[in-house]
């Protein structure tokens, strides 16, 4: 494959997850040989540091249960701006996470960039839940569970960025794979905006690699950029324990393994947030590496060329 210019992004968010700790995750991609992973494969590799949250007015909403809708707005404001520039450069940004509110600044920035551009941007959020919660419908007030419904455009989110987004996600363009959380209201929400969904029970039945194709297919129809967001509970818990909201029943070593080469094989990903690591309840940086071995498959690791010659 070419080589690339890789900007990594860390963003010490974590603000939206229940449990703290993420805030340590960018320093444990790097501790975890992230950057010497990508320069392997010939990438030049530039680390930004750390981003700041902004400072904004005091913010309310009508929902009591809400948590750090100030932090979240600081985020997100700070976030984007850094994202929609890097979407502009012909570089391939990772944001080095943070809880996955991170993405709600990320594909916020990056979907101004593709709007000049002409492309439109296409999402796959890897990930047990959908993140599909407004600011209304979530009961548990943790904002890293609505920054999807955020970018399609549901309406009460204004406040994230001190304006409406500004180039909402088509939701036939976002597709969400690993799904086996959710809630009652968020799942209307999702179904109502009509965003793609396999669940683990379609995964089960057809294997990781068929809803997949189809949305890579879609995307190359219609010469789309294509932003990757992997949430570390996608993975199964006993794999990859380093996370807070861990659900039982994701994807397996393998499983997430040929989702990263099938990724690399189209050709098509041009941007990538690593989310909800939290370092704090790892087991000797074990998820930390995966993840990293991870990327590594998204940027060409692979056992053998394809065609592999038949006896
Ligand atoms: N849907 C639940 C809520 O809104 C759980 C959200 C959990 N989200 C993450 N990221 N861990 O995917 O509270
Ligand atoms: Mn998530
Ligand atoms: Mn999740
Ligand atoms: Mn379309």
């Amino acid at each position: 494959m070419t080589a690339q210019e890789i900007i990594l992004v860390g963003v010490p968010l974590e603000e939206g997850a229940p449990t703290r700790g993420c805030c340590m995750g960018p320093d444990a991609y790097r501790t975890a040989g992230l950057r010497q992973e990508l320069e392997a494969f010939g990438h030049s590799v530039r680390d930004l540091g750390n981003l700041r949250k902004e400072e904004v007015e005091p913010l309310t909403c009508g929902n009591p249960a809400v948590k750090n809708l100030e932090a979240m707005a600081g985020w997100t404001r700070s976030i984007s701006k850094c994202s929609s520039k890097l979407g502009r450069d012909p570089v391939f940004p990772i944001f080095m996470g943070g809880d996955h509110a991170l993405a709600a600044g990320s594909v916020a920035g990056l979907a101004e960039a593709a709007a000049e551009s002409g492309r439109p941007l296409f999402v796959l959020w890897l990930d047990a839940h959908p993140d599909f919660n407004t600011l209304e419908s979530t009961e548990s007030g943790n904002l890293h569970g609505t920054p999807l419904a955020f970018l399609c455009g549901l309406p009460g989110f204004d406040s994230y960025l001190g304006e409406p987004v500004r180039h909402p996600l088509a939701p036939e363009h976002v597709e969400v794979l690993g799904v086996r959380s959710i809630d009652a209201k968020e799942r209307q929400l999702l179904v109502k905006a009509g965003a793609g969904v396999s669940d683990m029970r379609r995964i089960d039945e057809e294997g990781i690699g068929a809803p997949l194709r189809q949305f890579l297919d879609r995307v190359k129809r219609h010469n789309g950029l294509l932003h990757v967001s992997l949430d570390v509970d996608f993975l199964d818990p006993g794999i990859a324990p380093a996370v807070g909201t861990t659900v039982p029943g994701g994807a397996t070593f393998r499983e997430a393994h040929l989702v990263m080469e099938m990724l690399h094989d189209s050709g098509l990903v041009s941007s990538l947030d690593l989310v909800e690591l939290n370092p704090f309840l790892d087991d000797r940086g074990r998820t930390a590496r995966l993840m990293v071995d991870l990327v590594a498959s998204l940027f060409g690791r692979r056992v053998f060329d394809r065609p592999t010659r038949s006896f």
